[in-house]
């Protein structure tokens, strides 16, 4: 069998790729200063803290920018802008939940914190936002830092070395969560738009020369080989600028005793090295090692697993076993207290409610999720497929879209590129077929695998029906360039009734592992009815019953499905008595309670992992 490694080109083509961006990793293990907490607020629905009246950009000397002081010189002077303690946000948080008047806002907010510092003699600063939806334009003392677009990625400005003061740093983020036609997403989503600041804030503090990214994970296998006994790394260390002459850069394993130095190159060096006998990672063993990475100057320390992953043939291979992913969909909301999840206690809530369902598996939908999802999961064992709002109809013939969507994708990449237990990089979701739309994803599944030879990538698909044949086919042009062909079905709900899951095939013509990514159906909770009726729980539990019956007879590369969805979600889409707003598919409804269809999927699950021990 031919071994795959990566070649002197490959390997360029991957180091361009990766030195795009200037993500600053593993931030939760490093030295920082927290700035959540409350932060003082300006709703500006006309934009009037960043235009003048004639509707041009304001500029430093004018004092009505809400990113310049808030404080008048005088008593005489005009200002027309103060952030007052009774507006306050906290942060982390989207707006919407914080007070009524933001429920259904959709607009630009102005954020101030003002905070103290005590910057070290040495080293450099780093401002960074784990995410901010949707466009964050940021201010710190009257200084532009930078802007980012992109409501679910994180991002890092370096702060000018003597812009920082010891007292009363004024710091600002012009918040603007609309819509527009050429942004990813686009104008179109089954999900509320949440705005604000909503995962954490901090300043990172770095040496002057840093190790900003690593990837430390097993070197492929050959295609449908099990790991060796004594596995290979294959990855790269970055740094932050070009190294000293002769600089060694060394990898520690503690518990295995692990000690390998490499002189850096350039500023990605190439590793490359052998293992001793250890424990693969896997959703039953969910090992983490304790693994250091140090330069001259700096250290930073990682838990990673180890495994690998691939599409083979029919089946998808776990450190070179198959395995069936018995998943489930979940949107980043806490549908209790109506907001976006970004704590560590959200993230175990969520995955909580994942395991008592049975999974080993998660699709975080339709947007990279917080990190303490994927960090959660590496530690708990549950596989995850994450993806980038790539969604339905975007403009596919924009090459400014396309830049855009590839900044979300190399940024959720480069997050989350040592979690053992992100396992598939999803490009997007039911996105319409046609020649444009399938060269822009197909130039994004090339761009993730520039990024990462390491796993699976995917795209949420859609099914062509044959009534003549009764059959379903999943021939999408795109599943020739996907590892693992993913479809979206509603068969039942969308069409016809659950029955309809009897008389129904399933095909796809490319020889590849075949994963339901959605079917679903909505209900009501606490709503009891016959099972015809409509946004009933026995609706819902038939139409689960009818799948489970299809599932079972799915062709041979059948292997896994993450139905839609945990729980009901925010949806401005879905106004019936029975949704009120609310996408009502959830297995757990809005107040946490099971609904009659989870115990079906749960019984299936169950039954699975019993015939796979
Ligand atoms: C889908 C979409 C998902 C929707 C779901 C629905 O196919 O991927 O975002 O929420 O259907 O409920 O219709």
């Amino acid at each position: 069998m031919k071994k795959i490694t990566l070649t002197g080109f490959t390997w360029l083509i991957a180091f361009a790729a990766i030195a795009q961006n200037n993500l600053i990793t593993n931030i939760p293990n490093r030295k920082s200063v927290s700035l959540n907490g409350k932060w003082q607020y300006i709703v500006d629905p006309y934009e009037t803290g960043f235009y003048d009246y004639r509707y041009k950009e304001l500029n430093e000397n004018n004092g009505g920018a809400y990113w310049n002081t808030d404080v008048p010189a005088n008593k005489t002077e005009l200002n027309e802008h103060t952030y007052q303690e009774k507006n306050s946000l906290n942060v982390p948080g989207d707006w919407n939940h914080q007070d009524p008047k933001f429920l259904y806002y959709e607009g630009t907010v102005w954020y101030k914190k003002s905070f103290d510092y005590k910057k070290s003699a040495s080293g450099k600063v780093f401002l960074y936002f784990g995410a901010v939806n949707y466009r964050a334009d940021v201010y710190l003392n009257g200084k532009k830092l930078g802007a980012h677009k992109g409501g679910f990625t994180p991002f890092n400005f370096e702060v000018p070395a003597n812009l920082l003061k010891e007292t009363n740093n004024f710091l600002v983020v012009k918040v603007d969560n609309k819509r527009y036609a050429d942004e990813v997403p686009t104008l179109n989503t089954d999900w509320w738009n949440y705005g604000g600041i909503t995962r954490e804030v901090k300043l990172i503090e770095v040496p002057d020369n840093f190790i900003q990214d690593y990837f430390i994970q097993l070197k492929r296998v050959s295609p449908g080989s099990i790991p060796a006994k004594t596995p290979e790394v294959e990855g790269w260390i970055k740094l932050n600028r070009a190294p000293a002459s002769g600089e060694k850069l060394t990898v520690e394993i503690p518990e295995l005793k692990l000690r390998q130095q490499f002189t850096a190159s350039d500023t990605i060096t190439k590793v490359h090295f052998t293992l001793p006998k250890i424990q693969l990672w896997s959703p039953e063993t969910p090992k983490l090692y304790r693994v250091i990475i140090s330069s001259n100057s700096d250290k930073t320390e990682d838990k990673i697993g180890f495994r690998t992953v691939e599409a083979f043939g029919k089946q998808v291979l776990l450190n070179g076993k198959p395995i069936f992913m018995r998943g489930i969909s979940i949107h980043g909301e806490i549908p209790k207290e109506i907001r976006r999840a970004y704590s560590k206690e959200d993230a175990m809530q969520l995955l909580g409610e994942a395991r008592e369902l049975g999974c080993n598996m998660v699709r975080l939908a339709h947007y990279p999720h917080d990190e303490t999802m994927t960090r959660l999961a590496d530690s708990l064992g549950i596989l995850v497929w994450s993806e980038i709002p790539v969604y339905w109809t975007i403009n596919f013939g924009s090459n400014e879209v396309l830049d855009k969507a590839k900044a979300q994708l190399n940024e959720m990449i480069t997050r989350d590129h040592n979690r053992a237990s992100v396992i598939i990089w999803s490009v997007g979701n039911e996105t319409p077929v046609s020649p444009t739309r399938t060269n822009f994803m197909h130039s994004l599944i090339t761009e993730a695998k520039k990024l990462d030879q390491t796993r699976m990538v995917s795209a949420a698909l859609e099914v062509n029906y044959s009534a003549l044949k009764n059959l379903n086919e999943v021939n999408d042009p795109l599943g020739e360039f996907v590892d693992l062909v993913a479809f979206n079905e509603y068969l039942g709900w969308y069409g016809g009734l659950p029955d309809k899951c009897r008389t129904t095939n399933w095909s796809t013509p490319y020889n590849k592992p075949l994963f339901i990514s959605e079917t679903g159906a909505g209900a009501k909770g606490g709503f009891h009815a016959d099972s015809l009726t409509r946004f009933s729980e026995e609706f819902q539990e038939w139409y689960f019953k009818e799948q489970v019956a299809m599932f079972k007879k799915m062709p041979e590369n059948f292997v896994g499905l993450s139905p839609w969805v945990l729980n009901d979600f925010r949806s401005p889409k879905r106004n019936n008595q029975y949704q009120d707003g609310w996408n009502r598919k959830g297995l757990y409804d809005d107040q946490g309670n099971k609904k009659k269809a989870f115990y079906i999927l749960k019984a299936y699950y169950n039954q699975i992992e019993k015939a796979s021990n």
